[in-house]
């Protein structure tokens, strides 16, 4: 019997390795496993053998059959493998070209804002987020521009059906939050946010655009600190030989107020089409916080002081990447977007 054993493993497994899919291969299974199989005649054998000659029989028998039943799984998994290789040549062709996987990016103004928090970064400056929806009272009041203030015009604002409140005309009010947040220690954030003004639409302005502002709190802050920060920006953005010039403004929240300019990226000053043959590119404006909002946010202006900067990244990007139309940033075509 332990004869026949080894005779019927071995045809097996030859058997196995002749057969060629998975139909065949459930041949051999019925055939070397199934109820009429030879194993099966062996183990019924095996119980009218003599006591003495069972254990050696049974033991073998046993060997037998985990031995086949492995063999057996490994062949599946080979055949299961070449019918899937018939398959997909069968179904594809593999030379044929990929299609290309669309690969999304930053927008424009996301990828300017970041370099711009980069820059301040490196100041010591941290990012503060802020409401889009605000109220009247951070958006106005606070920053020293009470009801009826002519000031109030520079900002044509979108007002909701709800009493005093309103979207954000410019970031500002945020940084009246940043204050009282923080009051009564020193700040330096950068507050970056998308901006809402009830204008006509035009080349150079949109009903929303990205703001950034700055604002520096301390003790002993002046608008030396100011222009050397800015200084420092404009160098860093545009260029390490730029040079920068501050002229006088107005912004109802700060006092002194400027405005910043670089000489311009294309003709370096002599006069171009950029830069309406002034020279000179205007950048941000800034200012000394004044004294009503520092109040207004908590802090003492007899040992208080700081600076506040804004700007529009969307700005800045025209002038980097030469665009001459504010409107390509949000009308979504993709044209436009990919370049960046
Ligand atoms: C611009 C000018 C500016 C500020 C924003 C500010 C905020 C507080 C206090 C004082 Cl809480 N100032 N912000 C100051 C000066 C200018 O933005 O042209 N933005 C596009």
């Amino acid at each position: 019997m332990l004869d026949q054993l080894d005779h019927m493993l071995e045809q097996a497994q030859k058997a196995l390795e002749n057969s060629r899919d998975l139909a065949e291969l459930d041949e051999w299974r019925v055939r070397y496993f199934g109820k009429k199989s030879e194993l099966t005649e062996i183990f019924k054998e095996i119980g009218k053998l003599p006591g003495d000659e069972r254990p050696l029989a049974g033991k073998r028998a046993n060997e037998v059959k985990t031995a086949l039943e492995r063999a057996y799984e490994e062949r599946v998994e080979v055949l299961k493998g070449l019918q899937r290789d018939a398959l997909l040549q069968e179904r594809f062709d593999v030379t044929l070209p990929g299609r290309p996987i669309d690969v999304g990016r930053l927008h424009i103004s996301t990828q300017t804002l970041r370099n711009i928090y980069g820059i301040f970064a490196k100041m010591g400056f941290q990012v503060f987020e802020a409401p889009e929806v605000e109220t009247e009272l951070n958006n106005f009041e606070l920053l020293n521009m009470p009801p009826g203030h002519p000031a109030r015009d520079m900002w044509d604002t979108f007002y909701t059906t709800r009493e005093g409140i309103l979207l954000r005309s410019h970031t500002s009010p945020g940084q009246i939050r940043a204050m009282r947040k923080y009051c009564p220690n020193p700040i330096r954030v950068i507050l970056p946010g998308k901006c809402y003004r009830y204008e006509q639409v035009s080349s150079r302005s949109d009903f929303m655009f990205y703001q950034v502002e700055g604002l520096a709190l301390g003790r002993r802050i002046t608008l030396a600190d100011l222009k050397g920060s800015m200084i420092e920006f404009s160098r860093l953005m545009f260029g390490a030989d730029r040079e920068v010039r501050f002229r006088c403004s107005y912004f109802p929240f700060t006092e002194p107020s400027v405005e910043v300019d670089i000489d311009c990226i294309l003709c370096g000053g002599k006069g171009c089409s950029v830069c309406k043959q002034t020279g000179w590119l205007e950048i941000l404006g800034a200012g000394m916080v004044h004294p009503v909002v520092l109040e207004n946010g908590g802090y003492d202006p007899g040992t208080f002081s700081g600076y506040a900067f804004g700007m529009g990244p969307e700005r800045i990007a025209m002038l980097r990447y030469r665009i001459n139309d504010i409107r390509y940033f949000f009308s979504n075509d993709l044209r436009f977007l990919r370049q960046f």
